[in-house]
């Protein structure tokens, strides 16, 4: 009887668990990681920030967007060390961050010395898994630093 309620008990806290995670919607990638009520994924394509932007677009979803800590520490274990592309520029506005989803950006957590608009002409945002960099949107193209991008689904 003991081991037949502990059977229960399990599988109820197995349920409560799997519960946590909303069903994945129609159109996000099989291997996107869930966070926070979003699926994320990483796409390793060579593209300029604007051709990663129209990517994540075409898949239904966005450049990854980081409003706050919880997010950045999330995305970061995504990075595996990689630079990467997410969706935030002043391309706009010289130091005026936007998120691609029209937010203006409030959390940071750029490289020492960063963002420096190196050439005048970094305007888009590059993580590499520790902290973030303002690098031209060609970077990915005519330097094999930036080697693809996050996107993510709501
Ligand atoms: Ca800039
Ligand atoms: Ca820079």
């Amino acid at each position: 009887m003991k081991t037949l309620v502990l059977a229960m008990v399990l599988a109820l806290s197995a349920f409560a668990h799997a519960q946590k995670i909303p069903k994945r919607p129609l159109g996000v990638p099989a291997d996107a990681k869930h966070f926070n009520g979003k699926w994320y994924k990483v796409v390793l394509e060579k593209k300029t920030w604007h051709a990663a932007r129209d990517k994540c677009k075409e898949m239904g979803g966005q450049l990854c967007v980081v409003p706050n800590a919880a997010t950045w520490e999330f995305v970061k274990t995504l990075t595996e060390g990689a630079k990467l592309w997410i969706g935030a520029t002043d391309e706009v506005t010289e130091g005026k961050w936007m998120w691609s989803d029209g937010t203006p950006v409030t959390f940071t957590d750029w490289a020492p010395g960063e963002p420096n608009n190196f050439g005048a002409s970094e305007h888009y945002l590059a993580v590499n898994g520790k902290q973030w960099n303002d690098l031209p949107k060609q970077y990915a193209i005519n330097n094999s630093v930036v080697v693809g991008f996050i996107c993510e689904w709501k």
